[in-house]
């Protein structure tokens, strides 16, 4: 029997925000057959890898992915079809270079990724390993710690919140399943103490809470009170982290911000930072992801050479999980942390050099899924692969989110007392 391509095929679905995305079915010559759904972002970076969309206004509002599956079924599978499963990187190259340009313009790197996550599954199912087992070796065990994103604002919300994500992350946890616990009760007496409060219980895209806070600093006081309320210790048992996603604040001048959903108003770099500065002495905050937009390289500088000692400074739109930022990143000390997102970079191959590139440097990386996403779970195995020790899969709703955590549930029933959790 052959562990050969036998066909790839392709076909357009939904994401969890109803839009379309690209779904690839892989077939080898011994019968194992595999698919991979591809996840797409809304507060995106300049410089990701292009997601191809049609433009056809009639269908989707020009959003229909039928030029990416046909470039998968006609360009990209006659190239591959017959090839090794096992050969992940030499089948990267290869759609790399029928792609030709920087940033997967030509055939999309929607239709390349799926393809990518096609042949890592299938090599595993073929190899009979677990995925993470197959993309991180047999001492994979680190399951990571789950960063929940329970209160959401920003572009993923229509709210008053200018931040895009307040993340509760079970730090004191003794294993992931009691980490996950501790979050999940987490959210749910945050949903009690909206309601009494007459504040909205409805979700994010990411299915985290998105109510009408007056402030960015209530959003951070409710969840510190939530997380007493259930029961643990704030900075001990669960901390917490934030996403700015500063790109979406920012205005036409660099380093200059305007918080308007809250009605601060505007803010320099400076300010911003001064303003990060008192919540992380105030608060236990762990992690602050892109608290300047991609184009202050200057002002996010500031930011870690401040506060790096004391947090996670992640970098997501300004490395855009390139390691062309990502070592500019590393020279000029602008973060300690990347992001990591499989769609950013637009293959499985270029993905694991970001994480290699993060771990040479001794920096931490943070691995992502996208606000739109599917019911794949590819994170969770590729999580615990790649063994970064903590991840963003979104809250405790909505069956996107939770598919994830819930392979990671199985990952962790599966390594039983040989599973690793911690936070550094
Ligand atoms: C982010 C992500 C994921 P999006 O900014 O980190 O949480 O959002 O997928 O919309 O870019
Ligand atoms: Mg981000």
């Amino acid at each position: 029997m052959s562990e050969r391509i036998a066909s790839i095929d392709a076909m357009e679905i939904l994401d969890s925000r109803g839009n379309p995305t690209v779904r690839v079915f892989l077939k080898l010559e011994n019968g194992i057959e595999v698919r991979a759904s591809v996840p797409s972002g809304a507060s995106t970076g300049e410089n990701e890898a292009i997601e191809l969309r049609d433009g056809d206004a009639k269908r989707y509002a020009g959003k229909g992915v039928l030029n990416a599956v046909d470039n998968i079924k006609e360009k990209i599978a006659p190239e591959l079809v017959g090839l090794e499963i096992y050969r992940q990187s030499k089948i990267d190259r290869i759609m790399i270079e029928l792609d030709g340009t920087p940033n997967k313009a030509k055939l999309g790197a929607n239709a390349i990724l799926g393809v990518s996550m096609a042949v890592a599954r299938a090599a595993a199912t073929s190899a009979g390993l677990p995925l993470y087992q197959y993309l991180g070796g047999a001492g994979s065990r680190r399951i990571p710690v789950p960063c929940m994103n329970i209160l959401n604002g920003g572009e993923h919300a229509d709210n008053s919140v200018d931040f895009q994500e307040f993340m509760a992350v079970p730090i004191g946890a003794p294993s992931f399943h009691e980490g996950l616990r501790y979050v999940a009760e987490t959210f749910h007496v945050l949903k009690s103490m909206l309601k009494s409060r007459k504040l909205a219980t409805s979700v994010g895209d990411e299915g985290g809470f998105a109510p009408n806070l007056p402030s960015n600093e209530e959003a951070i006081e409710i969840i510190i009170e939530a997380i007493e309320k259930a029961g643990y210790k704030p900075g001990e048992d669960i901390s917490v982290a934030i996403d700015s996603a500063a790109n979406s604040i920012s205005t036409n001048e660099v380093g200059v911000y305007n918080l308007k959903w809250s009605g601060a108003g505007t803010k320099t770099s400076e300010e911003l930072i001064e303003l990060s500065e008192q919540w992380i002495n105030k608060y236990p905050i762990v992690l602050w992801e892109d608290p300047l937009s991609e184009e202050d390289w200057g002002g996010f500088k500031k930011f870690t050479e401040r506060l790096g000692n004391k947090i996670e400074v992640v970098g997501d739109d300004i490395f855009v999980t390139n390691t062309k930022y990502i070592a500019r990143g590393i020279k000029e000390k602008t973060a300690n942390s990347s992001l990591i997102k499989l769609n950013q970079i637009g293959t499985v191959t270029e993905t694991i050099e970001a994480v290699r590139m993060c771990r040479d440097a001794g920096w931490r990386y943070f691995i992502s899924h996208r606000s739109g996403e599917t019911e794949d779970t590819f994170l969770a195995d590729f999580a615990v692969a790649m063994d970064g020790g903590h991840l963003k899969t979104g809250s405790a709703s909505r069956s996107e989110r939770i598919a994830k955590y819930n392979r990671l549930l199985e990952i962790d029933r599966e390594l039983n007392s040989s599973a690793e959790y911690y936070w550094k």
